[in-house]
C-alpha cells in the first residue's frame, strides 16, 4: 500500500459547467486529502507537454483546441493507492460507457468533454504534477480526520 499523489484537472467544461464544486466534493467525500489547488489557462505549450503521448493522434487537435478554451482548475490529491482510486472515481474515457456512479458516468455523454483529467500511473503523475506545480505550491499538513479515513498499515 502506497500514499501517492495524483494531478487531477477539472477541464474547461466542468468549470464551465459549474462543476468544480460537485467534483472537488466528491474528492473530499471519499477521504481523499486535496494538497495544492488553482485556476489557470492551459496554452497550447502546456497542452503539448501535458498531452504529449498524444501529440500525434488524429484527435489532439481537436483535444487542444478544447483544453485552451476556458480556464481549467488543477488538483495535487493525495491518499492511499490515490491514483488508481481517482481513475477509478472518474470513469471510463467515454463518458457514454462511464457506469453510473463515476465522475463522467453521472455528468457527462461526451469522450472528449468528459470533466476530468486524472493521472494514469506514478511515473506519470510526477511528470504531471510537476508541469502544473511548483514544488512550494504543494502543501504538507496533517488532516485532522486523517486518522479516521484509514489504518496506519493502509497508508
Ligand atoms: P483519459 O483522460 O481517460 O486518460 P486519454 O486516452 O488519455 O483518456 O485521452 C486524453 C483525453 O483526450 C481524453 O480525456 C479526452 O478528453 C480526449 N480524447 C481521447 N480520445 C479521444 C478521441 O478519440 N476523440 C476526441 N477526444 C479524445
Ligand atoms: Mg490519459
Amino acid at each position: 500500500m502506497a500514499t501517492e499523489r495524483s494531478l487531477i484537472l477539472v477541464k474547461p467544461d466542468g468549470v464551465q459547467r459549474r462543476l468544480i464544486g460537485a467534483i472537488v466534493t466528491r474528492i473530499e467525500n471519499r477521504g481523499l486529502k486535496i494538497v495544492g489547488m488553482k485556476m489557470l489557462n492551459v496554452t497550447p505549450e502546456l497542452a503539448g507537454e501535458h498531452y504529449a503521448e498524444h501529440i500525434e493522434k488524429p484527435f489532439y487537435p481537436l483535444l487542444e483546441e478544447f483544453i485552451t478554451a476556458a480556464p481549467v482548475v488543477a488538483l495535487a490529491v493525495e491518499g492511499p493507492e490515490a491514483i488508481s482510486v481517482m481513475r477509478g472515481m472518474m470513469g471510463t474515457t467515454n463518458g457514454r460507457e462511464s457506469a453510473p456512479g463515476t465522475i463522467r458516468g453521472d455528468y457527462g455523454v461526451s469522450r472528449q468533454m468528459n470533466l476530468i483529467h486524472g493521472s494514469d500511473g506514478p511515473e506519470a503523475a510526477a511528470r504531471e504534477l510537476g508541469i502544473y506545480f511548483k514544488p512550494e505550491e504543494l502543501v504538507d499538513y496533517e488532516p485532522t480526520l486523517g486518522e479516521w479515513v484509514c489504518a496506519d498499515d493502509e497508508k
